[in-house]
């Protein structure tokens, strides 16, 4: 850290980012999701808990909302849950929900999908992503007088992979590199999403994709081509679909259905493009020792030097500005402006140093890509709360405001203190 972060242009926006089923609870008022059902199977979640209450941010959300006020964020990106709108009154939590950050000057981005699909629907069919059209239509119809910008999908490579491919998260299939039709799907999806929005007169429309640059684990060939396939699955799978309208060499035709007429669909033009960014990673050869326990063409390797969060995920600020600027070159002119959706790191502690350094380090990273010419429109902190970090349970902080998660008591960190200060000198 060294001075003041440099000025981001007039108009930037800043926010901090949650989804629904991390922080909602109240699960007895919606209908079950997929996330419920993996979350009860022993084993599945590592310190055994659900997200039954989570943040009880449904019957606590004005207290978050009075906490987002006092940030002083521009924006909020919070999720819809598809299956809360699928139960009776559902809508309604998300139609107060949009009146209080109004209310609080907190512009609402609403994310349509962050992974708790409803139970009974399944990725690997074709139709689900008719279905999904059918709801964010619903919603849009329920909050679009308010709601500037969209995101349709949060993170889909993560849905497929950990998801469908690996099951080391909810639906828990492992089905390896037959989990391609549900990328596929959720690609579709998303295409006919932005359909729905246009037709309801929406005219702020992105997407929050995860990406992170790959670095081969060495100059050998076969490190090299285990890197290439890895950032092809992780990366260009989910970026050149939208944004050139095809697949990556040799992936189209693995895929279902009538593709070429799939992907007018899916390149439907966009407003803004969101990136979640953590860490890079290191890749080469299998060498055996899998995390995953399955027989994967590629291993992650360590990147050394490089100090881990409690994620166990590598701080590589820099790695940020050669994602953007290699995003530049790699789509030119097809790229929308970028809009930073995620970025955060785990660690524990009120007196949270090494997150307020983390951000530091990767504000300046995103500033150099400005500097370079890239067209960066705002930037979200991952996350708002600590929640529950997905198969970690709520192991993992990556909150600007510690939950006690057995009062609920909200505690500001020294990270919600630093941010707001940022904010207030950049305006
Ligand atoms: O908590 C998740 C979030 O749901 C999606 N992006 C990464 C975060 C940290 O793992």
């Amino acid at each position: 850290m060294s001075g003041p972060i440099p000025a981001f242009p007039a108009g930037f926006r800043w926010g901090v980012s949650t989804s629904a089923h991390q922080i909602e609870g109240a699960v007895e008022t919606r209908e079950r999701s997929v996330w419920d059902a993996f979350s009860d199977r022993p084993g599945r979640v590592r310190d055994g808990s659900t997200a039954a209450v989570a943040c009880d941010h449904c019957r606590r959300y004005r207290e978050d909302v009075a906490l987002l006020a006092g940030l002083g964020v521009d924006a909020y990106r919070f999720s819809v849950s598809w299956p809360r709108v699928n139960s009776p009154g559902g809508l309604d939590f998300y139609d107060r929900l949009t009146d209080e950050l109004c209310a609080a000057g907190v512009r609402p981005v609403p994310t349509l999908f962050h992974w708790d699909l409803p139970l009974g629907l399944d990725w690997r069919q074709r139709a689900t992503a008719d279905r999904f059209a059918g709801y964010v239509a619903r919603v849009a119809d329920r909050l679009g007088d308010r709601v500037g910008s969209w995101i349709t999908l949060n993170e889909p490579a993560e849905h497929t992979l950990l998801g469908h491919a690996l099951g080391v998260h909810a639906p828990g299939e492992r089905l390896l590199f037959d989990a391609l039709p549900v990328a596929h799907h959720q690609l579709l999806a998303h295409g006919l999403a932005v359909r729905a929005l246009r037709a309801a007169g929406a005219t702020g429309i992105g997407i929050a994709n995860s990406h992170g640059p790959t670095w081969p684990a060495s100059e050998q060939p076969a490190d090299r081509e285990a890197a290439d396939l890895y950032d092809t699955l992780l990366n260009r799978m989910f970026a050149d679909p939208l944004l050139l309208g095809r697949y990556p060499d040799g992936v189209g035709e693995l895929m279902p259905g009538d593709v070429d007429a799939d992907l007018e669909v899916i390149a439907e033009p966009l407003d803004f493009y969101g990136v979640n960014y953590y860490a890079p990673a290191r890749v080469g050869a299998p060498d055996g020792t899998d995390q995953f326990g399955a027989e994967l063409p590629f291993s992650r390797r360590e990147i050394p030097g490089r100090p881990v969060t409690d994620s166990g995920w590598p701080v590589v600020p820099k790695a940020l500005t050669e994602l953007l600027t290699g995003f530049r070159a790699r789509y030119g002119d097809r790229l929308p402006p970028i809009v930073i959706t995620e970025n955060g790191c785990a660690y524990d502690g009120l007196d949270d140093q090494a997150r307020i350094a983390y951000l530091d380090g990767h504000l300046r990273a995103l500033h150099e890509a400005l500097t370079a010419g890239v067209d960066v429109r705002g930037y979200f902190v991952w996350s708002l709360l600590d929640n529950f970090e997905w198969a970690e349970g709520y192991a993992h902080r990556f909150g600007l405001v510690h939950v006690d998660f057995t009062t609920q008591r909200r505690t500001p960190k020294a990270s919600y203190r630093w941010f707001r200060e940022v904010l207030r000198e950049q305006r």
